[in-house]
């Protein structure tokens, strides 16, 4: 079967929508680092969309790890395709919006001289949590961390996000260009706000000079970006070839939905993302910490739990009817009371709304993706939330047993024996001290409490928190995640304590 490639567009289905512009028009006007199946699906889509009326906003992706997407979209000109699926209702189009894919280690003295372009106006970021080298309880950077500290050595060459924006605002400054914008979209709160906080501090310690420049003149908007994106699958594969009779060495699968929010903030214009569906407002925080909460909030609990019960995916987790519940429950009285208000924005038919994508069987989004890299999400996922509970005197039972659900995960070991492929930035740490505390939940609790990236110095010394978490971990070992889901909802429909302590 051929290829998908510029030379084969013509070929695909009339069904299947394909960039209706001139490609070699294109010019790169963004560059975007951390090119995953997300950005694919997300701004890049977006971005796809608008290119017919200003060519100027090309895309240059870039792996800031390993060559896999430039291996697999280069030999198809970085062309690839989106298939969004509901049910057996699947819309596939194809996004033209890359202009080429850099791999940074082969190269990172050539991304910087990329970042110098005068032509690139905004550089973006989907780089994950564990890509903003912060801790994840204070957003302190951490500046012993050894790329980091590299970074600091060889800025003409970086490892990491904060270096490589740090070395193109540099170059910049430097020629006398002025500085690109700096667009997070990873799912952190305040993101915008959070990188240029970090990017900052590494000036500080690289170039305090350039420290002030880049606090007075480069401009870091914060956004919310939210759409489903599981891993791609082999069948995946199989089945979008035989679509698009065209082979797609990477094609993406994710769900109809997609919201962006953006704060209106560029230095040097930006593409009206606002034609193609996103949302520009003044502040995007209260669009933030509701995504986070409810949505990430719900996942990261449903994965913890559905894993433990064994469920391959979020949609058969969702049919347990008691995750099912308990979700809906978590976000309608642990989570939504917590947020500030959104005029005009109904956050019951929000949930609403997330439990239909949660069940969506199309997606083959696995339990086990989502539990990656707990130690950077819980802060902001879970956390919080429990923070600004216990401040008021909330119950907290459905988070704490997230929480508890996490710990259970993190030992590694699941309900069968069998171990647990647990993947995270602390995922030895976590586990040696697992292996220490044994599995018992009288010594496990207290144990990962002691784990200040994840729960800071507040949280383990509220006995509401620490005794509600305690006694949710007893029950995933003693009774096991389905039957204490089950328990969970007889005992307490509305939560059982109401002081804080
Ligand atoms: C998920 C997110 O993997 C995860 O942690 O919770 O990637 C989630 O699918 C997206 O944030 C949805 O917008």
């Amino acid at each position: 079967m051929d290829r998908l490639s510029n030379a084969t567009l013509d070929r695909l289905p009339k069904s299947i929508q394909k960039p209706g512009y001139d490609r070699s028009a294109i010019t790169t006007g963004i560059v975007h680092l951390g090119i995953g199946a997300f950005h694919r699906a997300h701004q890049a889509a977006y971005t796809d969309t608008l290119l017919a009326d200003d060519p100027r906003w090309g895309i240059l992706g870039v792996s800031l790890r390993s060559a896999d997407t430039r291996d697999a979209l280069q030999p198809q000109d970085a062309l690839y395709s989106v298939s969004a699926a509901n049910g057996g209702n699947i819309k596939r189009r194809v996004v033209g919006a890359l202009t080429g894919i850099m791999v940074a280690p082969e190269d990172r003295a050539g991304l910087i001289a990329r970042l110098a372009d005068p032509a690139v106006r905004i550089v973006s970021t989907t780089v994950t949590e564990k890509g903003y080298s912060h801790d994840p309880a204070t957003g302190a950077l951490r500046e012993d961390d050894v790329d980091i500290r590299h970074d600091f050595l060889h800025g003409d060459r970086p490892r990491t996000t904060l270096g490589t924006i740090f070395g193109g605002l540099k170059r910049r400054r430097a020629a006398n260009i002025p500085p690109f914008t700096v667009l997070a979209c990873d799912n952190l709160p305040s993101n915008g706000h959070t990188l240029r906080g970090l990017v900052i501090r590494f000036a500080e310690l690289a170039d305090p000079e350039l420290a002030k420049w880049i606090g007075d003149e480069v401009r870091f908007p914060s956004t919310m970006v939210d759409r489903i994106v599981p891993a791609t699958t082999g069948g995946d594969r199989a089945s979008v070839a035989a679509a698009l009779g065209l082979e797609d060495a990477w094609p993406i699968m994710t769900e109809p939905f997609t919201q962006w929010v953006i704060e209106d903030d560029f230095g040097l214009g930006r593409p009206d993302w606002d034609q193609a569906g996103a949302t520009f407002v003044g502040d995007v925080a209260p669009y933030e910490l509701m995504k986070l909460r409810l949505l990430n909030g719900a996942h990261s609990t449903l994965s913890y739990l559905g894993y433990l019960m064994g469920c391959e995916t979020v949609a058969a987790a969702m049919q347990e009817p008691g995750i099912a519940r308990l979700i809906e429950e978590m976000m309608r009285l642990e989570v939504t009371p917590t947020l500030p208000a959104l005029p005009g924005f109904d956050v019951a038919a929000y949930c609403k709304s997330l439990l239909d994508r949660f069940r969506n069987p199309a997606l083959q989004h696995r339990t086990w993706q989502i539990a990656m890299d707990g130690s950077q999400k819980l802060p902001q996922r879970l956390l919080e939330t429990i923070r600004d509970r216990i401040a008021k005197g909330q119950p907290i039972d459905r988070l704490a047993l997230g929480v508890a659900a996490w710990m259970r995960y993190v030992t590694g070991i699941d309900e069968k024996g069998r171990p647990i492929d647990v993947r995270d930035p602390l995922a030895l740490r976590l586990k040696t001290l697992a292996d220490e505390a044994g599995p018992v939940a009288a010594r496990l609790a207290p144990t990962l409490f002691s784990v200040r990236d994840v729960f800071g110095t507040d949280l383990p010394v509220r006995p509401r928190f620490t005794l509600e978490v305690e006694a949710a971990l007893d029950q995933l070992f003693t009774i096991g995640a389905r039957v204490t889901v089950n328990r969970l909802q007889e005992i307490a429909p509305f939560g059982t304590c109401n002081s804080d302590q």
